[in-house]
């Protein structure tokens, strides 16, 4: 099985990687007529598994599904045009396994492998594996994909691009604790000691007092030594109440990039985001455009490839600059319904050497879109709750669209994300996006294991919400009072 077959030779210097060994570049750089891909890999599971495979199947590409034992009887991995089995349940045996989602994409004859989101989509030496091995990896090229996974030197080179980035001084914190007292003095109180290989919120500490400075560096760093195998850790001025909100950019590589807007994504727990918007409520074009310009500006300067995602704090009107995804997001729909832009079909023809055919200037945002997250957990204990699926009925009308692989008699495994599916809705307004989603949440109904539609119908009627949105911590102050009042 899985035997190796020889490939041609694959130069590894000369960017777009990939494309001249297939014959679609001449050595200049000059695009010539793009051959589209024949048969697309996807390196992952559940609803983006199937989002990506509607894309192919929509631009004529053929599938081929790999899955872990868990996930055999998976509806969208019969759909797909083939499919591998990689391993067993766990996902450091399957989703992770790499030697074997290559040597299902040279079996399967696959041209380029798409790694949606989570699992190996933001690893740099996957993506490496990848093109050593003569496939295309739908994304950005490694050395991105590694520059953007240190945060510090991703704060770096967005700030020397232009972004404005959080208050703080540039680069690794020092060991001399002096030197660090200084820092924090120059930055003021309070701080947050962040590790540079953490992100999405892991290895963080605040600091409140120059008393409690020292012990937390020294606890960031150890446990950013275990948990990232890197001790570097730097540091920020701490916003207390801010918003997260995200740019989307796509950018090919020719050197052009635009932005598709923003979307809010502060309505979140324990850096597990549950409800997104675009656009953001109360944000002004002027600074949105200023803003998202800065972004796709900054690509252009790095030769970023691909779709991508710049994540800000916003306080006070300012965007602040923490970290960059280089992978497709869950809440990428969002932005699809504003723009009208396929966001997976379009990192599929930026991956084949097409030039971007969007112009900035032809991108409209239009009305509001909102998504709900679905997961298979106790709405208020948040317990995990997977298990066989016995009702499933989504809802429709105008203005939804639901991404989700689930159907009725589905078993949800336990191995993997609780997430199940999301819904949208889209509207011409926020307040009709709202309304269609509270009716949408109405209709469906699911039995057989736990979700979160319940938590889902409570903040669609909370009155900060509806009334221009929230900071990234107000779920987590609302739920706390609600454990409390009962
Ligand atoms: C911060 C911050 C306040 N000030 N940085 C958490 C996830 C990671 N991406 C960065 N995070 C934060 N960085 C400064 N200078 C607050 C958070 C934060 C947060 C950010 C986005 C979404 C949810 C959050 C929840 C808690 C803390």
């Amino acid at each position: 099985m899985f035997e190796k077959k020889p490939r041609a030779e694959q130069g590894d210097d000369k960017p777009p990687s990939g494309l001249l060994k297939r014959g679609i570049m001449r050595a200049t750089s000059k695009p010539t007529p793009i051959a589209m891909f024949e048969k697309i890999l996807i390196a992952n599971r559940g609803e983006i598994a199937l989002r990506i495979q509607r894309a192919c199947r929509e631009m004529g590409i053929k599938t081929v599904a790999v899955h872990s034992e868990a996930d055999a009887d998976a509806k969208y991995v019969k759909l797909a045009d083939e499919s591998v089995c990689i391993g067993p349940a766990p996902s450091a045996q399957s989703y992770l396994n790499i030697p074997a989602i290559i040597s299902a994409a040279e079996v399967t004859d696959a041209q380029a492998i798409h790694p949606g989101y989570g699992f190996l989509s933001e690893n740099a030496d996957f993506a490496e594996r990848v093109e050593k091995s003569g496939f295309v990896f739908i994304g950005p090229r490694p050395d991105t994909i590694r520059l953007m996974g240190d945060k510090v030197s991703a704060k770096n080179t967005m700030k020397k691009a232009g972004v404005p980035c959080v208050p703080g001084v540039d680069g690794a914190l020092p060991d001399n604790p002096s030197e660090i007292i200084k820092i924090a003095r120059s930055i003021g109180y309070p701080v947050i000691i962040k590790a540079a290989g953490g992100g999405g919120g892991r290895g963080m500490r605040v600091v409140h007092t120059e008393a409690a400075l020292l012990n937390a560096v020294i606890m960031t760093r150890s446990e950013a030594q275990s948990a990232f195998n890197n001790p570097i850790v730097y540091m920020e001025k701490f916003l207390e109440n801010p918003r997260h909100i995200e740019f989307q950019v796509l950018a090919d590589s020719y050197g052009n990039a635009v932005y598709l807007g923003e979307r809010d994504c502060s309505m979140q727990r324990r850096h597990q985001k549950i409800i997104e918007e675009a656009p953001a409520p109360l944000l002004n074009a002027r600074l949105r455009n200023k803003i998202g310009e800065r972004c796709a500006e900054a690509c252009r300067k790095i030769g970023y490839r691909g779709a991508g995602t710049f994540e800000f704090l916003y306080e006070n009107d300012e965007f602040f600059f923490i970290e960059m995804n280089t992978r497709v997001q869950v809440e990428h729909p969002v932005t699809e319904m504003i723009t009208g832009i396929d966001i997976v079909q379009q990192q599929i023809h930026i991956a084949a050497g097409e030039k971007l055919s969007l112009r900035q200037k032809d991108i409209v945002f239009k009305g509001h879109a909102i998504e709900c997250r679905i997961n298979a957990e106790h709405p208020y204990k948040f317990t995990p709750s997977p298990g066989r699926i016995t009702t499933w009925h989504p809802p429709g009308g105008p203005g939804i669209r639901v991404d989700s692989h689930v159907y009725a008699n589905y078993f949800v495994p336990p191995h993997y994300d609780s997430m199940i599916g999301k819904i949208i809705a889209y509207g011409d307004t926020r307040e009709q996006a709202m309304a269609r989603m509270r009716t949408a949440l109405s209709e469906m109904a699911v039995e057989g294991i736990d979700t979160n539609i319940p938590l889902h119908q409570e903040l669609m009627q909370d009155a900060a919400f509806l009334n221009g949105g929230t900071s990234i911590h107000y779920l987590e102050h609302k739920l706390a009072e609600r454990t409390k009042g009962s």
